[in-house]
């Protein structure tokens, strides 16, 4: 389960309340989904965030926070898994939504991030 933290408006997300929504994370596939939501009413069917390749295995952890560089987006942080070319163990990514979808994969964690269990 993923979840902004704050009312960040999630990527492509036309105008709205502009309360933070519900993200989940498909357990296979890996793809996130956006549950709007106006903080009552019985959740509305989700909407699959595009935009990126996301999968389970590429990027076993992932979470929201909300706005993190302040554009008024929710954005993303993931890790990704060991990779045996460069024998690095994992590193951590900001990704940072647009309005069309989402932006360029930032690395702000070097290595190490393969051992943690989970990001909240
Ligand atoms: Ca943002």
């Amino acid at each position: 389960m993923l979840t902004p933290a704050d009312t960040g408006k999630a990527p492509t997300e036309p105008a709205g309340p502009n309360r933070a929504d519900l993200w989940s994370r498909h357990k296979t596939s890996g793809q996130v989904l956006d549950h709007p939501s106006n903080g009552a009413a019985r959740l509305a069917d989700p909407r699959t965030l595009t935009g990126d390749t996301w999968t389970a295995a590429g990027r076993p952890l992932a979470t929201s926070l909300g706005d993190g560089n302040g554009d008024g987006l929710a954005d993303l942080w993931f890790t990704t898994t060991y990779d045996p070319q460069s024998q690095r163990s994992g590193d951590l990514y900001f990704q940072p939504a647009t309005t069309t979808g989402w932006g360029t994969p930032v690395e702000i964690g070097n290595a190490g991030w393969g051992y943690i269990e989970s990001l909240s």
